[in-house]
């Protein structure tokens, strides 16, 4: 098949999966096209079968906003003709899903009917597409999707609470490459560059927005260090990273907290990591918990929205209320304070994380985009 991908470039989760699922899809012999404003930062462009198409946006001085909803369905509609694509798979409702609706439009006039597959990732819908000025919009691209599919059970009950959906929505969870996992892992792990052999090494990776709470991954990394040498590191940017730094100051546990910014070393990190920390107010699956997993790392989350389909209480790690900062970090130590148990978290990690294996997702996507070409 030959499909395009549109997604957000960035480090977000919802630019991962998507372009994870490309460089799949490509591996199994589809060709690929990523649509989008700057190159996927986990794209690697030389691999056969992936090609990109960067959407540019003019800047023009009547414009108070450049309008890149327009630019994105113009290069899809150019980009479909050119190279003969069959599908379009979109990647967050906003704005993908309503500008992949206008790229059918304009090609239905011109005798091509192409389908549009909509990936549903949870902000688009919880925090963003809730929002009354995004509303009737997001909506009315949902409901003109030929296919709608979600990452977690959660965000699908979500979706159909929060808006007047009449298409049915599928559930396909993100998924990790294990295989890819095993080979990036068993390169030398540098754990003592962090920290000491009698430290334990406690991580979170995010894109530092509120909705993850970072004063609650410091605080509890707080109540970890007074009864267990740790480290903590914090991995990723974003607009609440500056009061992370200074709650660590006022804590005074500067020494013990290191801020790596963005990454593309994440599997470097969780290799030597110990415990995963996801206190967030809400996660419609939460990525970053699923690859420590992945990698062997049992985690500390909150038990909210898609979490407890990814993170599994008292087997995988621990799942408290949104804000028990008490009752994670005490679960934290339990895990941390015991080698033997720790062991058997890290396993029970990973047999979860097996279940997520692309090879077992991908087939759920390759079905649904068949069933999206049939409908046409
Ligand atoms: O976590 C974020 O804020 C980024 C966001 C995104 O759009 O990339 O992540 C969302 O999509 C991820 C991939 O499907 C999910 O794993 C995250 O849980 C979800 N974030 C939220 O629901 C807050």
């Amino acid at each position: 098949m030959k499909i395009a991908i549109v997604c957000y470039p960035t480090f977000g989760g919802s630019g991962v999966v998507a372009t994870e699922l490309g460089l799949e899809l490509a591996r199994r012999g589809h060709e690929i096209h990523f649509i989008t404003y700057s190159q996927p930062v986990r794209l690697a462009l030389l691999s056969p079968n992936i090609y990109y198409h960067e959407v540019h946006v003019p800047e023009y001085p009547l414009f108070h906003y450049q309008p890149y909803e327009l630019a994105l369905s113009s290069k899809l509609v150019d980009m479909v003709k050119l190279h003969g694509i069959e599908l379009l798979h979109v990647h967050y409702a906003i704005p993908h899903a309503y500008a992949g609706y206008m790229a059918k439009k304009m090609l239905k006039e011109q005798g091509i009917k192409i389908p549009m597959v909509t990936t549903l990732h949870g902000t688009d819908i919880t925090l963003v597409g809730n929002h009354p000025t995004y509303k009737p919009a997001v909506s009315f691209s949902i409901n003109h999707s030929d296919v709608v599919t979600s990452v977690s059970q959660d965000l699908k009950e979500e979706t159909y609470r929060l808006f007047d959906i009449k298409r049915d929505i599928t559930v396909i969870p993100n998924f990790i490459e294990l295989d890819k996992k095993k080979m990036d892992t068993t390169s030398e792990c540098h754990r003592s560059m962090m920290a000491t052999d009698t430290q334990k090494i406690v991580t979170h990776i995010s894109n530092f927005r509120k909705v993850k709470r970072i004063p609650d991954v410091i605080k509890i990394f707080y109540g970890i260090q007074k009864t267990i040498p740790a480290k903590l590191m914090m991995v990723g940017d974003g607009p609440e990273k500056a009061a992370a730094e200074e709650l660590c100051e006022e804590l005074g546990i500067t020494d013990k907290v290191i801020f790596f910014g963005n990454s593309s070393e994440i599997d470097k990190i969780l290799c030597y990591t110990d415990l995963f920390l996801l206190p967030s107010e809400t996660e419609s699956f939460g990525l970053a918990a699923l690859e420590a997993m992945a990698c062997g790392v049992p985690v500390i989350s909150t038990n909210s929205g898609g979490l407890p389909e990814v993170n599994r209480e008292g087997y995988s790690g621990y799942l408290g209320n949104v804000g028990d900062v008490e009752y994670m970090a005490e679960k934290a130590i339990s895990i941390l304070s015991d080698d033997k148990v720790l062991y058997e978290f890290k396993s029970n990690a990973l047999k979860v994380a097996q279940e997520f294996d692309i090879k077992n997702v991908m087939p759920l996507y390759e079905n649904l985009y068949k069933k999206a070409l049939k409908q046409l």
